[in-house]
């Protein structure tokens, strides 16, 4: 299950409303007055109780188990709504729905044991009290997996089991441009908390398989001491998906920044990544077709006029495939 496919949640009000909804339909068509009331009460117990626990059940389990989580998954779950917070909600949905089966199982005998109708209608509506109870108790967790959700459908649907090409490279060099021009498709943009702008995610399909290929502007495109705390674990969360890396250089002057500033940001980078693998690109190769550095093996690239796009796709299925 992906962090942005989980589906709608009701609030402990919606819950409870549809249950007893539900249950106010339950009709038994005996004769015997008490009798009637008897079977009626049980059976609109047993339904409230499921109509409550089901729902709850399904919410526990379309969040991702943290047992066999991604390490990425984990640590934007951290940077988003909190690891700690989600345990403890989801903790409370299942507890509430313990907690109203167990209120189920006991009212349905003192239901059945009942002579009167009265009486009968008395341990229903006691049972429906106890059960609605317990669900107002957890309602601030049921927002709390609202919100959850509603973050979780608005970053960028990054798949753990593809591998992924992250773009770096200072403001403005094309990183976009160039996803865009490499990507099966049009790329996603949405957006991390620790992203200055949204990121570009977009797919390269290869036969069967795909590479995911993604920027991180506000992130890989300036020095680390500008970086604050949550951009470094936004760095930190990115390792686990062990990217390669795709530096762009604009040597064309276009883009505002040095060539010496890009060279500092590309040697900071290299740094920090020497065990991953990396691809250089000199972007904009339509505007200086001619410029290059002393980078090895790097590859001139223009979405203008197309020059090396195929180059670089080529590359990176040579890195993930070959
Ligand atoms: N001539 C030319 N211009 C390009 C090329 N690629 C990108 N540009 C232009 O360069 C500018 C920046 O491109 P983007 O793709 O937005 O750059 P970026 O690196 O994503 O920028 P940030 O998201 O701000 O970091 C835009 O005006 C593009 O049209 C190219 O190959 N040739
Ligand atoms: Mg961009």
């Amino acid at each position: 299950m992906n962090l942005q496919e989980i589906p709608t949640i009701a609030t402990a009000d919606e819950l409870i409303d549809r249950a007893l909804r539900r249950a106010s339909r339950v009709e038994e068509t005996v004769r015997n007055t008490d009798y009637r009331a008897r079977l009626t009460a049980v059976r609109k117990i047993h339904s409230v109780a499921d109509n409550i626990a089901n729902p709850l059940q399904s919410y526990v389990k379309v969040f991702p188990s943290f047992d066999n989580i991604h390490p990425f998954d984990r640590s934007i779950i951290d940077l988003t709504v909190g690891v700690d917070k989600l345990r403890k909600a989801l903790g409370a949905a299942d507890w509430a729905r313990k907690e109203v089966l167990m209120i189920g199982t006991k009212y349905v005998p003192k239901a059945r044991a009942r002579k009167s109708a009265e009486n009968t209608m008395k341990i229903m509506s006691e049972a429906y009290t106890k059960m609605t109870n317990v669900i107002r108790q957890i309602s601030k967790h049921l927002d709390f997996l609202i919100s959850a959700r509603s973050i979780f459908r608005n970053l960028p649907n990054v798949n753990t089991d593809q591998p992924v090409a992250v773009f770096a490279g200072a403001p403005n060099v094309g990183k976009s441009s160039l996803i865009r021009a490499i990507s099966t498709g049009k790329p996603e943009v949405k957006s991390y908390p620790f992203t200055t702008k949204g990121v570009s995610l977009g797919h390269i399909k290869v036969k069967y398989d795909i590479i995911q290929v993604m920027d991180t502007p506000g992130l890989l495109d300036r020095p680390d001491i500008d970086r604050n705390d949550m951009e470094k674990q936004g760095i930190a969360a990115l390792d686990h998906l062990e990217p390669v890396i795709v530096f762009l250089t604009d040597l064309s002057g276009t883009s505002g920044y040095s060539i010496d500033t890009q060279k500092a940001l590309h040697s900071e980078l290299k740094a920090r990544y020497s065990d991953y693998n990396w691809l250089d690109i000199y972007s904009k190769s339509d505007l200086d077709p001619e410029a290059s550095l002393d980078y090895s093996n790097a590859i001139s690239v223009s979405v203008m006029d197309d020059t090396g796009v195929d180059t670089l796709k080529s590359e990176l299925k040579n890195i993930f495939f070959e």
